[in-house]
């Protein structure tokens, strides 16, 4: 116990405590599951204990006592995290190896640091009931990072990446962890000027093609999981979005060995909605589990916030639903405070508030799906398809497709899409 949350109780479903549940009930089952093992939540370690609130023109404005470059630092933020956790009844959490450990001298004391909070975590998560939804490896904050990690012109960089993955994924291992992701943080470019392009993707081919190898020499049987992103921190990363991630694996063989990450932010920053992003990784077979966060509309900065409109949320898992729901994957919150928002309570209300919001748009998904409100129309549209000679053209050729135009003079004529009936519909649910 870190004494952190004291005062605040225990956050469960209409317990008309200050901070309650009001939508998200575990138990309750939602599209024949419980609620707790559709939306599969977990924390970030990240922003909620070592990002210290700051923005573009400022820098820290949160104080927590776990804030500094000790061990003991590390070990007091473990305890705060297992009681929020805890707090939440949270299912899953998710860390890099740099929010949970002090960085060492060199690359054996990280490791080492690393490898004594996996410790901790493991004896903390016997009494538990949090498990770890994934792990990663933060390879684009330290400077060394600055130009890429497997990306790198540096071989020497490649390298300590490598290795620092390999120790990230040992911990995930260890840990029981249900999925290992790779964000490719500064896996990108700044200009084309200095960059030699196809041999950057060659290596980031080969990097990942390893940390497959690697998951099966080990026996981790979680997924690997890439999260897309279009840019930021790079001008240009190559993992721009699901579509030219799906392209990247085919090229490297890896489109059966690898599924995707999709975070809200990074869909709208690539140009696509989130439910875009989802239903292209359902259609292709790589979607693999979600970040429920995104940045603010007006300003367009990294704010990552935690989710906060039902309508748009509904969407999201209306699609995630459609796919046949989360298997390894689950509902991470990589989600920041607003940097004014300095108390343990806040901290706790954001996810509360977070995890109720994905409850209503999860309802509402699943409200939508099962009556057939929204999938009716769409296989009324697309009814021409289960005609004989239609599923027969497919299979022949452009002339005797003309021939056949020719003989029964076709002239197709136009249907309504009734674009505003079904966003209609949509309204009624949300
Ligand atoms: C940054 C990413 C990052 C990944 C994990 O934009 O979302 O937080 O989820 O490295
Ligand atoms: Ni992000
Ligand atoms: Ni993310």
């Amino acid at each position: 116990m870190s004494g952190y949350f004291d005062g605040i109780a225990p956050v469960r479903y209409g317990s008309g405590e200050d901070i309650a549940f009001h939508h998200y009930n575990p138990d309750e089952i939602v599209a024949g599951k419980r609620m707790e093992d559709q939306l599969r939540f977990a924390v970030a370690y990240w922003h909620s204990f070592a990002w210290p609130g700051g923005d573009p023109f400022g820098g820290q404005t949160f104080e927590r006592p776990w804030f500094g470059d000790t061990m003991d630092h590390a070990r007091l933020k473990a305890d705060a995290a297992f009681d929020l956790f805890e707090l939440l009844d949270a299912p899953y959490f998710c860390f890099h190896d740099a929010d949970v450990r002090p960085e060492g001298a060199n690359f054996a004391e990280s490791t080492k640091n690393l490898n004594e909070i996996v410790d901790i975590f493991q004896k903390k998560m016997e009494s538990a009931k949090v498990k770890l939804l994934w792990g990663t490896a933060n390879l684009f904050s330290h400077r060394r990072f600055m130009a890429g990690a497997a990306t790198n012109p540096d071989p020497e960089v490649f390298a300590y990446s490598a290795a620092t993955v390999k120790t990230c994924m040992d911990a995930t291992h260890r840990l029981g962890g249900e999925n290992y992701v790779l964000w490719g943080g500064r896996e990108g470019y700044e200009t084309l000027l200095n960059t030699d392009l196809k041999r950057e993707l060659d290596q980031l081919g080969r990097f990942l093609t390893m940390v497959v190898e690697y998951k099966h020499k080990i026996g981790f049987e979680g997924t690997i999981l890439v999260e897309p992103k279009p840019q930021e921190p790079t001008k240009h990363q190559y993992d721009y979005d699901v579509a030219t991630v799906y392209a990247f694996l085919q090229k490297n063989g890896l489109e059966n060995e690898v599924k995707l990450n999709i975070e809200q932010g990074h869909a709208i920053l690539a140009g696509h909605t989130f439910e875009h992003e989802i239903a292209l990784a359902n259609a292709l077979g790589v979607f693999g589990s979600i970040d429920m966060n995104r940045n603010d509309y007006q300003s367009g900065w990294d704010t990552d916030q935690f989710p906060n409109n039902v309508p748009e949320v509904a969407l999201a898992y209306y699609e995630v639903l459609r796919g046949g729901g989360f298997t390894t994957g689950g509902t991470n919150f990589d989600a920041k405070l607003r940097r004014q928002s300095l108390d343990p309570a806040d901290l706790v209300a954001a996810h509360a508030g977070a995890m109720d919001v994905c409850a209503r748009g999860l309802k509402a998904a699943a409200a939508m799906l099962s009556d057939g409100a929204l999938e009716r129309p769409r296989t009324e549209r697309y009814a021409g398809w289960s005609q004989k000679w239609a599923r027969e053209m497919l299979d022949s050729d452009l002339a005797s497709i003309e021939q056949a135009v020719l003989q029964n003079d076709l002239s197709p004529s136009p249907r309504s899409g009734r674009q505003e009936v079904l966003e209609n519909i949509v309204n009624r649910y949300v």
